[in-house]
């Protein structure tokens, strides 16, 4: 649906993304996301990491439990190594302009579109006409986050590839509607690594979600080193030997899903990881695989759980990243305040 021969945006690249603050963060989340968005720290573009609280409460979360969710999800970013001094973290509803913004792209959306977002029919379920308007609004409370910023790189896991696509169209059609060629930019998704959607550990074709109801489908972060031994050594799989190319792996969703978190977490392509193991079975590589996976999320947990017995410290960051960020937005805001036509008297 989108017309990329219009006149291009020519602003500076910004990096983007956020987290729901919705609870427990699992081993997708970290590689898919926490993981990729310290690895853009360094590209010399500034980069914007946001807590989504305002995404979170479109399905119930207990009022007396958000706002630790969201110094959880936090704590999670610093821990993982993001450094408050280059990257503005904060939360989502500490910056107003979001929900404002995400007001008027409510009105340039189309239902057609929105109707189209698989991720809402899973999660709404076969009750949808149960399911708040929130939810179903989500994509563009999405695309309102991204483009208050001008975000022109957006890192996230597969399953945002059609939100990201939404959020391009509504741009396109903001700056067609009200004559305001390349005001807006056409973000990209920046889908990279090996591990883009990592799966269920239960079910290779099913992908890791905080959402599945059984927990050794899924590492979660707050997981001692015995837990994750453990469910990587239930992990679903096969009784062949791993061969040596990806090509050979062929249809072995489960296998193919334990390399990728392998390379993932040794940053290393799943070429390589198979080059290692080739000839080996499962006996032997998933406690090489679990020794990985502990060695890599240990030190991130322990740091999480320092940050969290220090809320002060975590607020101090929020804080300070709310206000940098409200510069931005602000100034968004106010252009498409004048753009729309609202009353400025
Ligand atoms: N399995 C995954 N593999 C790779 N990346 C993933 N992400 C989520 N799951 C995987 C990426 O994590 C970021 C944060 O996503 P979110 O805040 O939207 O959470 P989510 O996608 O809703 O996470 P869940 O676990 O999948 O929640 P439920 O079960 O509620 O649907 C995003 O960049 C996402 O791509």
């Amino acid at each position: 649906m989108t017309d990329d021969s219009s006149p291009a945006y020519n602003g500076p690249r910004r990096i983007l993304s956020g987290i729901q603050a919705s609870g427990a963060l699992h081993l997708g989340n970290y590689l898919g996301a926490l993981k990729r968005f310290v690895a853009l720290q360094d590209q010399g573009a500034p980069v914007f990491v946001f807590v989504a609280d305002l995404h979170a409460i479109t399905v119930w979360q207990e009022p007396e439990k958000l706002t630790s969710q969201t110094r959880e999800i936090a704590a999670a970013y610093l821990a993982s190594g993001l450094d408050p001094a280059r990257t503005i973290i904060f939360p989502q509803s500490a910056v107003r302009a979001h929900a404002e913004l995400a007001w008027v792209f409510n009105c340039v959306a189309r239902l057609g579109w929105l109707d189209r977002m698989t991720q809402f029919k899973e999660k709404s379920g076969k009750h949808k006409e149960r399911a708040s308007v929130g939810l179903y609004t989500y994509p563009v409370l999405q695309a309102a986050d991204i483009l208050l910023y001008k975000a022109t790189e957006v890192p996230v896991g597969e399953d945002q590839k059609q939100h990201l696509e939404l959020t391009r169209d509504i741009a396109q059609k903001f700056n067609n509607d009200f004559g305001a060629p390349g005001f807006f930019p056409l973000p990209e998704p920046v889908i990279q690594g090996p591990a883009t959607r990592v799966m269920s550990l239960r079910d290779g074709q099913a992908k890791m979600s905080k959402s599945d109801p059984s927990d050794l489908s899924r590492i979660n972060l707050t997981d001692d080193a015995d837990t994750i031994a453990a469910k990587i050594r239930k992990a679903k799989t096969d009784p062949e030997p791993l061969p040596d190319s990806l090509d050979a792996l062929g249809e072995r969703p489960e296998a193919r899903n334990l390399i990728a978190i392998y390379a993932a977490l040794s940053d290393q392509s799943r070429e390589q990881v198979l080059a290692q193991f080739a000839g080996q079975g499962f006996g032997a590589f998933k406690p090489k695989l679990a020794e990985l996976a502990v060695e890599s999320l240990a030190p991130v947990t322990a740091e999480m759980r320092r940050l969290m017995g220090d809320p002060a410290e975590i607020d101090r960051v929020l804080r300070a990243g709310a206000e940098r960020a409200a510069e931005v937005a602000d100034r968004t805001v106010a252009e498409v305040r004048q753009i729309v036509g609202f009353w400025n008297g």
